[in-house]
C-alpha cells in the first residue's frame, strides 16, 4: 500500500502534477533494446501506479517517442563520437519537451532510453528553473559510471558516456547540429553535481573528478559509511535550498538486481540502497525532475526473461520511491 507524499515541494508550483516524457532512444550507445524500456515500464504498471496510488495528475502525450524523423540517413563519426547528429537532434528535442513541462512548475519524469538523453532532460530543467526561479539546479547522478568523458577521451565514442561533459561545458562544440545548441541557460555547475554508486570510472574521468573537485561517492564510500551517511553527505553538499534533478542509471544497481542493462558492473547497490537514495531525495522536497535510464528489457541473463522482468520491476520501484512512495 502506498499513500500520497506528505512532503511539500519547495520549487514546484503544482506538486500534484507530473510531466512524463517517454523516450525510446538508444543511439547514445551500440546495443539495441534500451529504446523498449519506456513501454516495458509502462506495461508493468508504472504510470498507473503513479496516478492511482501516488495521486499524481499525469501530463503525458501517451506516446513513446522514437524521434525517427530526426535521425539522419547518414551520420558519420565526428570527433570520435558515434551518431553525433542523431543524438544531438534527439536530445535537443527532449530538452524542449522537458522544458515545456518544467516551466509549468510541475515535476518531470523522463523514462529512457540510454543515458545520452540526460543532455536533453537536464538542459531542459536547468533552463526552466533559471527562467522560473532565477536559480541553478543541482544534479544527483546515480550510476556505476561517471559519464563525463570528453569526445577525445572516450574509448568507445558512445555519447552515453559523455552527457555530463557537454552539460557542464567541459566538452564544447560550436557546430549547432552537434550540441552547439547547448547555451549558457542549459548548463550545470560541476560544483552542484554529486555522483553516487561509482565503480567503473575511466582514467581521464578520474582526473576530471580530481581536477574539478567534483563530489563523488563510490561504492567504496558506501561500504565505509553506509548509504544513510552517504546520503546525508551528498545532500549536505547540495544544501537545502537548491532544486534537484535526479538522474538515475539503473546500472548503479548490482546486476543481481538489475541485470538487463547495457554496461553492467558487479559490486553495485542493492535494490534497497537504490530505493533509499530516491526516497531521501524525495524527502528533501527539492526534487524537480527524475530520469530513469539504461533499462534494456531485451538483454537478459538467460533464464526465461527473469532478468528483464526484475530489471523493469526495479526501475519502477526506483521511480515510485523518488516520487513519494514510502514504506509506512
Ligand atoms: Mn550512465
Amino acid at each position: 500500500m502506498t499513500s500520497p507524499s506528505m512532503v511539500q515541494p519547495k520549487f514546484l508550483t503544482h506538486g500534484d502534477q507530473l510531466g512524463v516524457v517517454a523516450v525510446g532512444f538508444s543511439g547514445g550507445q551500440c546495443k539495441p533494446g534500451v529504446d523498449a524500456a519506456p513501454s516495458a515500464l509502462i506495461k508493468n504498471g508504472l504510470l498507473k501506479q503513479l496516478r492511482d496510488e501516488l495521486d499524481y495528475k499525469l501530463f503525458h502525450d501517451d506516446t513513446v517517442h522514437s524521434y525517427k524523423e530526426l535521425i539522419p540517413a547518414s551520420d558519420p563519426d565526428y570527433r570520435g563520437m558515434k551518431n553525433p547528429l542523431a543524438v544531438s537532434a534527439v536530445t535537443r528535442k527532449i530538452s524542449e519537451q522537458v522544458y515545456s513541462q518544467a516551466k509549468e512548475g510541475r515535476c518531470v519524469l523522463t523514462l529512457g532510453g540510454d543515458h545520452s538523453i540526460a543532455i536533453g532532460t537536464i538542459s531542459g530543467t536547468a533552463k526552466a528553473i533559471r527562467e522560473r526561479l532565477g536559480r541553478e539546479i543541482a544534479v544527483i547522478w546515480v550510476d556505476a559510471h561517471t559519464d563525463i568523458n570528453t569526445p577525445e577521451a572516450s574509448d568507445s565514442g558512445n555519447i552515453h558516456g559523455m552527457p555530463v561533459s557537454f552539460l557542464s561545458g567541459l566538452a564544447k562544440e560550436s557546430r549547432e547540429d552537434i550540441f552547439g545548441w547547448l547555451k549558457e541557460e542549459h548548463m550545470i555547475s560541476l560544483k552542484k553535481l554529486v555522483y553516487i554508486g561509482l565503480r567503473d570510472v575511466d582514467r581521464p574521468e578520474k582526473k576530471t573528478l580530481r581536477d574539478h573537485g567534483i563530489k563523488a561517492f563510490s561504492m567504496h564510500d558506501i561500504d565505509r559509511h553506509g548509504i544513510g551517511k552517504v546520503m546525508d553527505m551528498a545532500l549536505a553538499h547540495i544544501g537545502t535550498d537548491t532544486p534537484i534533478h535526479l538522474s538515475f542509471d539503473v546500472d548503479a544497481l548490482d546486476p543481481m538486481w538489475a541485470p538487463s542493462t547495457g554496461t553492467p558492473v558487479r559490486g553495485g547497490l542493492t535494490l534497497r540502497e537504490g530505493d533509499f537514495i530516491a526516497e531521501c531525495v524525495h524527502e528533501t522536497g527539492c526534487l524537480i525532475a527524475m530520469d530513469l535510464v539504461e533499462v534494456n528489457p531485451t538483454l537478459d541473463s538467460g533464464l526465461n526473461d527473469i532478468g528483464a522482468h526484475e530489471t523493469v520491476r526495479a526501475g519502477c520501484s526506483l521511480v515510485r520511491c523518488g516520487l513519494g512512495e514510502s514504506l509506512l
